[in-house]
């Protein structure tokens, strides 16, 4: 009789032990999942930037800026005939406007390594950094709002 209170008690004590337990694995576990979910943002956001941000010209190259512009003379890039070596890197700054610049797989056919779309540029001072990666060739680009308007340009890679 006295075993089976004693054997009662022994596991009563160990059912609170273990509700304990339980509790404090809780309370550590909860910290620990919300600083994993601040981080998961906090390392993507970096990645974004990097891929479409500012670019640095190779030794011995150098920056090629472009201004994107819409005033009474019309939309356009100026210029708007880039001549440029690989390593050099094709600053698109704009001035006045809404625009992009789009390197139009179907204009420039057979391409590959074209510089992706651009967003909207709608803040004067904001650049999009093309770095010249391209083969040597002739290659086309437009302001995809303004091309109907003249808004396009060619990009001219040389050795
Ligand atoms: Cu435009």
């Amino acid at each position: 009789m006295s075993n089976a209170i004693a054997r009662k008690n022994t596991f009563a004590a160990a059912a609170v032990l273990a509700a304990l337990l339980a509790t404090a694995a809780c309370g550590g576990k909860t910290p620990a999942s919300d600083e994993s979910a601040q981080a998961s943002p906090a390392a993507a956001t970096p990645a974004a930037p990097a891929a479409a941000g500012p670019q640095t010209p190779d030794p011995g190259r150098r920056v090629i800026t472009v201004q994107l512009i819409a005033d009474d003379k019309g939309s356009r890039f100026e210029p708007s005939e880039i001549e440029a070596h690989r390593g050099d890197v094709i600053r698109f700054t704009l001035s006045l406007g809404v625009h992009n610049i789009d390197f139009l797989p179907d204009s420039n056919p057979g391409v590959q390594g074209l510089p992706p779309v651009s967003d909207m540029l709608q803040l004067a001072g904001q650049t999009y950094d093309v770095k010249v990666t391209l083969p040597r060739g002739h290659y086309y680009f437009q302001c995809d709002p303004h091309a109907a308007l003249g808004m396009r340009g060619h990009l001219e890679v040389e050795d």
